[in-house]
């Protein structure tokens, strides 16, 4: 395959291999490290065993740093990371954008990648600053800088946003020179059209993207998914019933992907810590084992929003075949 993620126990040993693209830890501060594959996201890990995920090429990587951007390529796939301190005036969407901007320009340099999937990482989401939440005026920057580039609704790449428990700004990527292919949920309405009682600026992302890697193998990335149904929350204040409705809204999202897919791992956000054990055992009763979980400590962007679940699939990348011929 010619991208792998793999979840590993963390075992103190860092790569074993050239062929890895990232090697994504968790822990309570953000950190680059001076290989730029290597990065820990400010989430704290809430499972017994610490976890990370690591993405794996068949070909070399080469890795760099330039523009604010630490990366790694295997001259198909670029993965990269950057991490982006508040100053005492900075806006939410200053520096949304400027990630943005930043990551943009990166893929332009690279000859015109494709984003497929990104991750959000924001200190104090739900926090107001100047009379507006954190994560809506992060949207803001953010929708300003994919317009400036002309990224329209329908090239949006897979997405989450959540809250860390490190300051400032993190936001991770994968990008390919072939697009993807967006896939929303039928369930949900897309979030690129939410109403303005959620903020002024809609968020910009696509419920799931399947990226052909092979004839016969595509990867499909799964958006951070809640229990939302249309754009309303459903069961504000239970987080069995939120986890099913996720589940629902999981299964939904594959299902219009329109091929055969595997679900191979999962992040599950979760607020608070002490409800951690409950999903943990949801997630196992839900999954079975074949499912790798990572759960991990973090605030979502709406208030009443307990958890956010994601996820990795691998698919057969063929639409199901009509059972009937004429
Ligand atoms: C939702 O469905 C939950 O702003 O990039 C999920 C995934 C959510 C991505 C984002 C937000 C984002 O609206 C929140």
């Amino acid at each position: 395959m010619p991208l792998q993620m793999a979840v590993s126990a963390v075992d103190g040993a860092m790569f074993d291999s050239d062929r890895i693209l990232a090697d994504v830890n968790f822990g309570s501060a953000h950190k680059l490290d001076a290989d730029p594959r290597r990065v820990q996201i400010g989430l704290p890990p809430l499972g017994e065993t610490r976890l990370a995920e690591r993405w794996i090429s068949t070909r070399p990587t080469e890795t760099g740093r330039e523009n604010e951007i630490a990366f790694a390529t295997d001259g198909r796939f670029l993965f990269g990371h950057i991490l982006l301190d508040e100053t005492a005036e900075g806006h939410l969407e200053t520096i949304g954008h400027h990630a943005y901007a930043k990551i943009l320009d990166c893929l332009q340099a690279f000859g015109g990648l494709n984003l497929l999937r990104i991750w959000n990482y924001l200190g104090t989401i739900n926090q107001e600053q100047d009379g507006l939440e954190r994560y809506r005026s992060f949207c803001i920057g953010r929708a300003r800088a994919l317009a400036a580039k002309g990224i329209a609704d329908r090239m949006l790449p897979a997405a989450c946003a959540v809250g860390a428990s490190a300051p400032g700004l993190m936001v991770s990527f994968l990008a390919a020179p072939d697009s993807g292919r967006q896939v929303e949920n039928p369930r949900q309405l897309s979030a690129f059209r939410y109403p303005s009682r959620y903020g002024p600026k809609s968020p910009s992302f696509s419920r799931a993207l399947t990226y052909q890697m092979t004839p016969d193998q595509s990867l499909l990335f799964i958006s951070g998914t809640a229990s939302i149904v249309g754009h309303e929350t459903r069961h504000p204040g239970s987080i069995e019933d939120q986890f099913a409705e996720t589940c629902r809204n999981l299964e939904a999202v594959q299902d219009a992907a329109g091929d055969q897919q595997t679900l191979q791992s999962i992040r599950v956000y979760i607020r608070h810590a002490y409800q951690a054990p409950a999903i943990i055992a949801a997630c196992k009763r839900q999954f079975g084992d074949r499912v790798a979980v990572i759960p991990l400590l973090s605030a979502i962007c709406r208030r009443d929003l307990l958890l956010e679940i994601e996820g990795l699939a691998l698919g057969n990348g063929q639409a199901a075949t009509p059972t009937h011929r004429f």
